[in-house]
């Protein structure tokens, strides 16, 4: 069975259409779709309880005491029984119309499959010039520092071939978890798809100035925990086996 985890935060005017999409996308049968809410103090939690009655394969979680993207995905995985997941934003900025794609070459055999919207055919649209830098830069950074095989290690939309990968690749609980599973997973089969990113047009984006902390302080955290290039070399140098 396929699956989809999506996590909110106040998404109550995208939550609803972005269900009957996804289901209308890939058959309601043919998928279970997790929405991880943290507790939104808008509708979004009854908006979805009532879609249950309607979708046999819609589930919520609600963390209450919990805030933070990274471990809302952990807990959705740890509801998977089995199949490859699809991790999305709830605000159309990762339209359902991709999702079949990064399904079908998960089938294919890929461990990661990336919704990139810096290979050809990908775009981000609707975003401030300030934002679009601040992405460029942060993505140039870690491909100057890791060596990731996607053009878009930042993206929100990733596909994963297992729940186990997903619950012990990654351990921050922040935005940029695709990142540190790339990083600390270098030998992972990854190809990307292009999708063009839509800003969100209801809601507000949870993105501030802590986002950008936490991300630097993920990087400094990877760079300590990567593995010595010439792991091998070193030890014979050091006359160690
Ligand atoms: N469960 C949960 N979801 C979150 C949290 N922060 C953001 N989200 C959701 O994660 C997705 C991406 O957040 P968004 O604010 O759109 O970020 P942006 O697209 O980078 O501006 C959306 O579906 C949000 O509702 C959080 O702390 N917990
Ligand atoms: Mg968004």
């Amino acid at each position: 069975m396929r699956n989809v985890i999506i996590p909110t935060l106040n998404e109550e005017e995208n939550i609803e259409p972005l269900i009957h999409s996804i289901f209308q996308h890939l058959g309601s049968e043919e998928v279970n779709v997790i929405i991880v809410d943290d507790n939104s103090s808008d509708n979004t939690h009854s908006i979805v309880e009532k879609l249950t009655d309607e979708y046999a394969n819609l589930a919520m979680i609600v963390r209450i005491h919990e805030k933070g993207l990274g471990g809302a995905v952990r807990e959705g995985v740890s509801h998977v029984s089995s199949g490859p997941i699809v991790v999305m934003d709830a605000d159309f900025s990762h339209h359902p119309r991709y999702l079949p794609m990064i399904f079908d070459k998960l089938d294919a055999g890929y461990d990661v499959v990336v919704g990139s919207r810096h290979t050809e055919g990908g775009a981000i649209i609707g975003w401030s010039g300030d934002r679009i830098a601040m992405s460029l830069i942060a993505t140039r950074l870690v491909a100057m520092l890791f060596r990731v095989n996607t053009t878009d290690p930042m993206s929100g939309l990733m596909g994963c071939k297992s729940a186990q990968l997903l619950e012990t690749g990654f351990q921050s609980h922040g935005f940029k978890f695709l990142l540190e599973l790339l990083v600390r997973n270098p030998n992972l089969k990854v190809t990307d798809v292009p999708i063009v990113f839509q800003d969100r047009v209801h809601g507000s984006s949870k993105l501030g100035s802590q986002t950008i902390m936490q991300f630097l302080a993920l990087v400094f955290s990877l760079l300590f925990a990567r593995k010595p290039k010439h792991d091998g070399l070193r030890r014979q140098a050091n006359g160690r086996n």
